[in-house]
């Protein structure tokens, strides 16, 4: 099956973070194409990418950047693709930078911007899947599936003492 979702990020030091989102991707079994895009060193590559991403199959972009995080939104502002950015922690200022440059689009370009580090970069791979569920019964399930599993799993061990 063709890839509908593209996890694109910054920098490759990105990928720690990004990861995360490719996992449940996995565990999801959808597939997706990961790749670096990077909106200041490689602008070009970016608008192309943006430009194209219909055209090419996509249905939803994970964007992860730190720092001066413009990639989401600018992929954002050359596709009517769903973009869900994510904020990678940076080392200076703990990824507060990061979400800040995605999460304050203007009006009329969006972002869904999800937590910084990690776990938002694991709810972007999370609500990807969600996303194309809405139109993929199998997938649907597949989320159910893994939510019940998830309440079965805390429910079963509710001691906060014990691993
Ligand atoms: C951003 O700058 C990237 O998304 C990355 O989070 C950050 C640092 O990049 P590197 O200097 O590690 O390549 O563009």
């Amino acid at each position: 099956m063709k890839a509908k979702v593209a996890i694109i990020m910054g920098s490759k030091s990105d990928w720690p973070t990004m990861k995360n989102a490719a996992d449940v991707l996995d565990s999801l079994q959808v597939p997706y194409v990961v790749e670096v895009v990077s909106a200041h060193r490689t602008p070009d590559k970016l608008m192309n990418f943006s430009a194209s991403a219909v055209e090419n199959g996509f249905e939803v972009i994970i964007a992860g950047a730190g720092g001066a995080a413009h990639l989401p939104g600018m992929v954002a502002s050359k596709t009517r693709l769903p973009v869900l950015g994510v904020p990678v922690q940076s080392r200076a200022l703990s990824g507060v930078d990061s979400l800040y440059s995605i999460v304050q689009m203007p009006k009329g370009v969006a972002v869904g911007t999800l937590a910084i580090g990690d776990a938002g970069a694991y709810n972007a791979g999370l609500f990807a899947a969600q996303i194309l569920a809405t139109t993929n019964q199998d997938l649907a399930l597949r989320i159910e599936a893994f939510r019940n599993e998830q309440t079965e799993t805390v429910l079963a061990n509710p001691d906060p003492r014990e691993q």
